[in-house]
């Protein structure tokens, strides 16, 4: 992220260049930009209590739309400021007054991302009220409109307490929505709680009739990070954290094996996110892989004819919270979207933390560090193999397992051309029948499945490769599977799944999904994934003959018609070959939807929701944010 505070911006009086701008200086205006501004006020607090004052910090949705937050630090500053004004003045109402206004010197924000402090909120707010209890006095300031102090500091009396507490409501002409939710206020909270072990966040929701408070605060919280990430799946071991600190960034790490076979590595920077990862992703991949395989060779684990273990199959079933805390001098962002930490110090002081920290936790822990090498060589044996099996499946060879599970099922297609080649999922085998006589063969493939789809949310790779089903499938799609996939291998273009329209067949287009999105996702961010919506009704009247698709489309028809012969399809099953072709496979007819994941699903994917949380929440996830879209110009293509 491109800082603001060289010289031309220092310059800037007043609060305009905020309200001309906001997206400058909160990302947004849309919801994601609202929520900003809570946590802009809420990293003061955070500052504070880091420095060991407060451990507490309260966040409350008020009834009129405002935002109250609250600390029980010192109290903000209060006096005179060297520029004439009072000091809690300058810090709300000067741009960029964070670092240089106070006392300490090292005022510095916990954000990073747009730390650009009080004056912002002010900017953006219909008004602000700022109350600080400091040295027995409890005082007051107010302002509105976009930052206009109204009246003097005004003194309420004396106090025993000590804390600050801002409440501001955002200005509704600046922002597209005012609507702040609780469930996105409490998993911000939660993160920030178990990145910072022992200070807990209450976030409390005063709207409306039912009033709700949730109180986040863990003891060891990146551990228990890791526990919530993998509440659903099963532990190989109690999770492991350690910190360290090198030429100035400060390193936190816990992880975790599962057994799944995903890697999971969440990294923040200044306690936010950085999805794409960058620099200190890179130096903890390195340093880790580089430990292990250290380790494996002192103990004679990998021989020396052995090559060594690849990051890929070290990570497998690794779950990773990496926290690093960076000065603000040398914060650095990339990417389009500045997910990306580009500080080139963060590498080295990542590796030589983890590599310190990690070599003494695998030398302690002996028989776990046995345990993880042998998981981590049979990963590696398993690539090899899938590696291996995708390879003859590509050459058309079929060897072993391979040759079993294909023979009878697949209906092949003739070309060679794998971009053109269609693979029809068909829900049962009758309607796999009239499938296969019904097909343009020259392109399309059919693969009838047999029964329900095995539910992949819950089992691992191993699993998978067992079921009987799902294995007819990697092997005929022939791309690999799981961290070894690659889309450019697939045998078809497109893959389309064919199922009744009923709840059974929705239940099978969930199931595949869920597949798909767990083990082969390039094939849907791709959009190689399609679902076939077969006609519901087959409507005839003399010679002319049409099919329906909605019972909207069926009522037009009726009218237009009068006295028809109407025959409602329960199921593929009860169409015939040239039906079948006519209705929902052939390019000049059919409507195929295809298959996507929302943008701004992907692109404001939090931890949280991704979580590992419950196995409940991932099927929601996914419910939620897979999209469908008609395609339309598929269409136009088949009626060449
Ligand atoms: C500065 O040095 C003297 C002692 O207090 C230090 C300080 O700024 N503390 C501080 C700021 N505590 N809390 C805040 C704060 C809290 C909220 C909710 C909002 C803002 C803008 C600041």
């Amino acid at each position: 992220m491109k800082r603001y505070d060289d010289s031309s911006i220092q310059i800037l009086e007043g609060l305009e260049p905020v309200r001309k701008r906001p997206g400058m200086y909160i990302g947004s205006t849309d919801s994601h930009g609202l929520h900003h501004m809570i946590w802009e006020i809420v990293d003061n607090a955070v500052d504070e209590a880091l420095n060991g004052f407060g451990k507490k910090i309260t966040i409350t949705l008020e009834n009129d739309g405002s935002v109250t937050v609250s600390d029980e630090g010192r109290g903000m500053p209060i006096g005179r400021h060297a520029s004439g004004r009072n000091t809690l003045e300058v810090i709300f109402t000067v741009l960029h007054a964070g670092g240089k206004f106070t006392s300490e010197g090292g005022y510095k924000t916990a954000g990073g991302l747009h730390g650009v402090g009080a004056s912002v909120v002010n900017a953006l707010s219909s008004w602000v009220t700022v109350d600080v209890c400091h040295d027995g006095q409890h005082v007051r300031m107010e302002f509105k409109d976009g930052g206009s102090k109204i009246g003097k500091l005004q003194n309420l009396g004396p106090t025993k307490q000590t804390g600050s507490t801002v409440r501001f409501k955002p200005d509704p002409t600046i922002f597209q929505t005012v609507d702040f939710r609780y469930d996105t206020v409490c998993e911000r909270a939660r993160e920030e709680a178990f990145l910072l072990s022992g200070i807990s966040f209450v976030v409390c929701d005063q709207r409306g009739k039912k009033n709700q408070e949730q109180t986040f605060c863990y003891e060891n919280g990146m551990k228990e990070f890791v526990s919530y990430l993998n509440d659903d799946r099963t532990p190989l071991m109690e999770p492991v954290c350690f910190e360290g600190k090198a030429q100035g960034v400060d390193v936190q790490v816990a992880f975790q094996y599962t057994d799944d076979y995903q890697e999971n590595t969440y990294s923040f920077v200044n306690l936010v996110r950085t999805p794409d990862g960058g620099t200190h992703e890179a130096g903890f991949k390195g340093a880790f892989t580089k430990a292990v395989n250290d380790y494996a060779r002192k103990y004679g684990i990998l021989k020396e004819k052995d090559k060594n273990l690849e990051g890929n199959d070290v990570r497998e079933g690794l779950t990773t919270i990496l926290s690093v805390s960076i000065p603000e001098e040398i914060l650095q962002f990339e990417g389009q979207t500045k997910g990306k930490l580009g500080t080139p110090q963060a590498k080295p002081a990542v590796e030589s933390v983890v590599a310190e920290k990690l070599t003494f936790w695998l030398e302690e822990n002996r028989e776990q560090s046995d345990m993880l090498i042998r998981k981590m060589q049979k990963a590696m044996l398993a690539r090899i193999a899938a590696r291996k099996a995708r390879d003859e499946a590509r050459r058309g060879k079929r060897v072993g397992k391979g040759e079993k599970v294909l023979s009878g099922k697949l209906a092949p297609a003739r070309t060679k051309d794998s971009r053109i080649k269609e693979l029809f999922l068909v829900e049962g085998d009758s309607a796999g029948g009239s499938a296969k006589q019904g097909r343009d063969s020259v392109y399309q493939a059919i693969l009838p499945l047999r029964g329900k789809v095995l539910n992949t949310e819950k089992c691992s790779l191993a699993d998978i490769e067992k079921n009987e089903e799902l294995n007819t499938l990697i092997y005929t799609i022939g791309a690999g599977v799981g961290s070894d996939f690659n889309y450019e291998e697939s045998n078809y273009g497109k893959i389309i799944i064919m199922t009744d329209a009923d709840d059974d067949g929705s239940h099978i287009q969930i199931l595949l999904l869920t597949f798909f999105y767990r083990y082969m996702r390039p094939l849907i961010e791709h959009g190689m994934v399609y679902i076939a919506l077969p006609p519901l009704f087959r409507v005839s009247k003399g010679k002319t003959l049409e099919y329906c698709y909605t019972t909207e489309e069926l009522e037009v028809l009726k009218k237009k018609l009068g006295r028809c012969d109407i025959q409602r399809y329960k199921g593929l099953g009860e169409m015939n070959a040239t039906q079948l072709w006519e209705t929902t496979m052939d390019p000049a007819h059919r409507t195929l939807v295809r298959v996507g994941i929302e943008d701004n699903a992907k692109a404001s994917v939090r931890v949280s929701t991704l979580m590992g949380d419950r196995a409940e929440n991932r099927r929601r996830w996914i419910e939620d944010n897979i999209c469908f879209t008609l395609e339309d110009d598929y269409k136009l293509e088949g009626n060449r």
